[in-house]
Formats: C-alpha cells, sequence, structure tokens
C-alpha cells in the first residue's frame, strides 16, 4: 500500500508495523510528529501501544530500557538536545544492552531552525558504542525501522536512528506493508547480571561491548544501507551521509559520474571508506551535520586529498542542499540561499490575547522600581519575552536552568534575581533545581508561567497540569509564598502587588500565573462544539 507520509509519519508507521510495544517520548521540533502519529493511529489504539507523553527524555529512556527488559519493543523519541538529558540511561544502556527491541530516534536540527545548538547525534552513537542509522529517504526511514528492531534484539544493543529536520519534515511516497508484525511475548530473558550494573558487571560488559564494535563494523560492511555504487571518472569520489545522499542525487538526475559511497549505518564502514581512498584522486564528504565523518577520515594526517566541510568546499556549519552540494562540486556559481527583497521578515511574537504576554507586562511593571534586576528565562513560548515590546528575560540556555541560574546569581548577590519558566519546562527539569532553591532558602522568585500545555510544540499535554501547589509545597515551599494569579489585563494591581511583596521577601518564593494557551482553547471550544453536535 502507498501512503503520502512525513519523515516522521514514516518512522511511527514503520515502528508500528515492526511490532512495537510502547513509544516514550517528549515533544521537541522536529521529533514530535512521530509520537502523535502513534497517538492518532487506530491500529495502534486498538493494540494499545503506549504513546502518552513523558515527563522528559531521561524518563522516556529508562521506560523504554524497562519494556526492552521484559522482551518488547519500544521507540524513544527526542530532538537532539533531548539527548544530552537522557544521556545517562542512553550511554549506559550500551552496558546493559537489550533485550526486546530498542530503537532511539533523535531529530537533529541543523541550522538551528528551532534548537539553541546544532550538536549532531551520531557523536552520541560512537561515544556509547552504540549502532547508529541514518536514513537518506523516508521510504528508507520506514524500512529501517523494521531492520533496526531486528538489529537491535539481534546485537542485543538499542540502535540509535538519526534523523535530521528535512528528512522529519518533508512528504514522499512511501509504500508500508499490508499487515503489521504482532508484539513479542513478554519474556525473562534479561538476566540480572547483565543490567545491575555494578563495576564488576560493568568491566565485563563494558568488555563485551568493546569487542562487539569489530561485529557492528562488519555488519555495516555488509549493510544494504551502505553501498559503494562505481562511477567512471575516478578524479573524484563522494561519500555521502543520510539525506546528504538525497541531495548528492538530486545533482545527477542522468546519473553521477564519480563513485558514491553511501552511508546510512554506522559504525562507518572502514574498507569501502578506504577503497573510496585508493580508487579516487579526491574525495568529497557530503554529510548533513557536523564533520562527523570527514574527521575520521581526514585523521590527524589531514589527509589533503579529502575534502568537506573542514576544508571549505562545504560551509562549515549549517544545513546543506542541493544547491550548496553542487557548488562543492563546482556545478552551480549563483548564491545560495540568496534573501528574497519581496518578503518583510516577520520577527516571532506570542499571540495576541497569550497569557504570558500580561504576565510579562506585570513583571516589566514592577521591576522597573528595582536596579539592575535580573530574570532568567527558560525554554517555551514565553522565551519570546526577550524580544520586544517585553525584552524582558535576560538567558535562556536549557530546559531548567532559568530556577537554577536565578539561585546561583542569588548566591553571588544578584537581587532581585527572578526565573521564569513554563508549565511543561518546571516539570521537565525545573522541579530539581527549585528543591535546591528551598532547601537554602535562596533569595529567588520564580514565576511558573502555567499555560496548562505544551505550547512551543504545538500544545501537547503537560505532565503537571493540576498538580503544581501540590509538588511546590511538597518541595517544602511555604503555602505564605505561593501564589496563583490569573494573568489578565483586569488583574494587574494584585498581580504587581504580589511580584512586588514576593521580590521584597528574602527567600524563595513562586507566583503561579495560571491561564490556558489561546491556541489550545480554541482547539478544546472547537472540539466541545463538535461534541455537542454529535
Ligand atoms: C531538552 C529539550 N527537550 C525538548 C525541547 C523542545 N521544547 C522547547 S520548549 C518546550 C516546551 C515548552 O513548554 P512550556 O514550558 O509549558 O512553555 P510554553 O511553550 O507552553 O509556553 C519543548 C518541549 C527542548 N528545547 N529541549
Ligand atoms: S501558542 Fe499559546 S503559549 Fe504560545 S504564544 Fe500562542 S497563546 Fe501563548
Amino acid at each position: 500500500m502507498k501512503k503520502l507520509l512525513l519523515g516522521d509519519e514514516a518512522i511511527a508507521q514503520g515502528a508500528i508495523d515492526a511490532g512495537l510495544t510502547g513509544v516514550y517520548a517528549y515533544p521537541g521540533t522536529p521529533s514530535t510528529e512521530i509520537t502523535e502519529f502513534i497517538q492518532l493511529s487506530p491500529l495502534a489504539r486498538q493494540r494499545g501501544i503506549h504513546s502518552r507523553w513523558c515527563t522528559n527524555e531521561k524518563t522516556a529512556m529508562e521506560a523504554a530500557l524497562g519494556v526492552s527488559f521484559m522482551g518488547k519493543r519500544a521507540l524513544v523519541c527526542m530532538k537532539h538536545v533531548g539527548l544530552n538529558v537522557c544521556a545517562d540511561p542512553f550511554v549506559n544502556s550500551g552496558m546493559t544492552g537489550v533485550n526486546g527491541g530498542v530503537v532511539v530516534l533523535v531529530a537533529d536540527d541543523p541550522s538551528m531552525h528551532s534548537s539553541q545548538d546544532e550538536q549532531d547525534s551520531r557523536f552520541y552513537g560512537k561515544f556509547a558504542m552504540i549502532p547508529t542509522f541514518e536514513p537518506s529517504s523516508q521510504q528508507e526511514a520506514y524500512n529501517m525501522m523494521d531492520v533496526a528492531f531486528d538489529f537491535s534484539e539481534q546485537q542485543r544493543l538499542p540502535v540509535l536512528m538519526r534523523v535530521t529536520t528535512r528528512m522529519a519534515h518533508s512528504r514522499a511516497v512511501v509504500e508500508v506493508k499490508d499487515e503489521a508484525r504482532p508484539e513479542n511475548e513478554l519474556n525473562y530473558n534479561a538476566v540480572a547480571k547483565d543490567w545491575v550494573l555494578l563495576p564488576a558487571n560493568a568491566r565485563r560488559k563494558n568488555d563485551l561491548v568493546t569487542a562487539q564494535q569489530a561485529v557492528l563494523e562488519e555488519e555495516a560492511e555488509k549493510s544494504d544501507y551502505n553501498c559503494f555504487v562505481n562511477g567512471a571518472d575516478k578524479s573524484l569520489g563522494i561519500i555521502a551521509s543520510g539525506i546528504a545522499f538525497n541531495y548528492v542525487q538530486e545533482c545527477f538526475p542522468e546519473g553521477c559520474p564519480y563513485p558514491v559511497l553511501k552511508i546510512s549505518q554506522y559504525p562507518l564502514p572502514k574498507k569501502q571508506v578506504r577503497r573510496m581512498l585508493n580508487e579516487c584522486e579526491r574525495v568529497l564528504i557530503v554529510e548533513e551535520g557536523q564533520p562527523f565523518i570527514e574527521d575520521i577520515v581526514r585523521g590527524v594526517a589531514e589527509m589533503p586529498n579529502v575534502l568537506g566541510r573542514l576544508t571549505g568546499e562545504l560551509p562549515r556549519t549549517g544545513e546543506l542542499n542541493p544547491d550548496v552540494v553542487k557548488k562543492a562540486l563546482g556545478m552551480y556559481e549563483g548564491e545560495v540561499f540568496a534573501p528574497c527583497e519581496d518578503v518583510a521578515p516577520r520577527p516571532p511574537a506570542l499571540c495576541m490575547g497569550c497569557g504570558h504576554r500580561d504576565m510579562y507586562t506585570a513583571l516589566n511593571e514592577v521591576l522597573k522600581e528595582y536596579e539592575n534586576p535580573r530574570v532568567f528565562g527558560d525554554i517555551g513560548c514565553y522565551t519570546l519575552g526577550f524580544l520586544p515590546p517585553y525584552k524582558a528575560i535576560h538567558s535562556c540556555v536549557d530546559m531548567g536552568a532559568s530556577i537554577t541560574m536565578a539561585k546561583g546569581a542569588a548566591d553571588a548577590g544578584q537581587w532581585p534575581s527572578v526565573a521564569v519558566i513554563g508549565d511543561s519546562t518546571f516539570t521537565h527539569s525545573g522541579m530539581t533545581g527549585l528543591l535546591d532553591a528551598i532547601n537554602e532558602n535562596a533569595d529567588i522568585t520564580v514565576i511558573i508561567s502555567d499555560n496548562l500545555t505544551t505550547g512551543m510544540t504545538g500544545g501537547q499535554d503537560s505532565a503537571g497540569t493540576n498538580k503544581f501547589e501540590a509538588i511546590c509545597r511538597g518541595l517544602g515551599l511555604s503555602d505564605e509564598h505561593l501564589h496563583v494569579v490569573v494573568p489578565l489585563p483586569k488583574n494587574m494591581p494584585e498581580i504587581t502587588e504580589i511580584m512586588r511583596q514576593e521580590i521584597n521577601y528574602h527567600g524563595t518564593s513562586v507566583i503561579i500565573p495560571r491561564r490556558e494557551c489561546i491556541q489550545t482553547l480554541q482547539r478544546h471550544l472547537k472540539q466541545k462544539k463538535a461534541q455537542e453536535k454529535k
């Protein structure tokens, strides 16, 4: 059967068809649509496939390991920076290995369309000694999911599958199977000595996994996803990985005259790379993200005939596209990404009527009264409070950093020191920092701007909805310094008074402005109306 699917949807369909038991994920562009597709899939519902959002990427990875421990198949999805958050279970899963298959799908975002850095997840695969797959088309992403689960069970290791924004967010026709595989049966093959990483067990596993790297490399040499396509003109050879292979193909609609080595499975198939180096005068390495393959191939000897991002043939940073690749091949002279003069720039802004607006209006009003106030922001729609007209925040580093940075600044002598964090970000990574602050009664005011959803990534459920006051009390905050307000213009006098009072209190306080995101509110109202009509 043929379907028109986003790369993310092809991955999701592939996982369902491979006999998935659960997807465990925290939203993050460009990976969010994978879990959303599974949530809406009739077959996934019928089979009871787990698809509820997790609190963060670490809880997602650990739950998936639990599924695997019981012999079943789990998919973990996240954006690239999420892999930092779940690095501890991810790296250690290379030591424990798996029982049921585990695929960790990470969507990288070169050019940082909606991210704070451009990290390349393939480094994590190498570092954790975990085999890595990198599909070059939507069809391959679909097919690979089945192969990746089988490979994971065969090698008893998780598989990291890395995609990038264009793969995740572009559509293609994908041939899908008519029937999904059944789920694995529950089994008790996971043995405690593999999973209890006491030093004696871990050392044994470390030796085994290190020795297994040669097997994984052999598998990569044989893999159908890595292939050497010969060409008559040996003045140049091209090594292209993942979606960059597609870009190379687009440059040569009549067929490429040069030999091309396509890489979609790691560890790097070194024999095939050596063949390319031996047979061709120069080798151009085309890869999306950082120069991961190029760095290995050039090595410390800095082989002068190996070209790519490190030598300036391709840009050192940012996303590739067929024009950039054509330019590197000397086939295109024009300006790449020439700005279109007819389109006026539209800086992003908070929606009209958004509660974060009223929160910032109140905060700015109050902070005018102080000398050198500092506001530590976090990641979500409310990060836009950095831009005019609010210009309200001074930092945004990673999820949860607002509270801990505000505490560190207060430790350093800063006052007023204010943290602004969203509800989903607070449960993702802010709660532990608040406990640190409360334990030392740090002189900070924390604003948890609660819009009852995970707004920035499209309005997914937020793990802590209806629980924030209880969480703050449970962490030890006194009721006297815990306030809930409704961020609306008519409530400005009350909100500003509470903010002023808590900033002047020299200890930890929390203010929760709570009003539903306008976008999810509209969606909920529409759904309600539709239900009433039925
Ligand atoms: C580690 C990590 N995971 C996921 C994301 C993607 N992401 C950016 S903001 C955000 C959630 C924001 O939700 P919330 O804190 O409730 O604020 P809102 O957008 O609703 O205002 C997510 C999931 C990220 N930037 N970093
Ligand atoms: S999506 Fe929701 S939270 Fe984000 S700016 Fe719009 S109204 Fe505000």
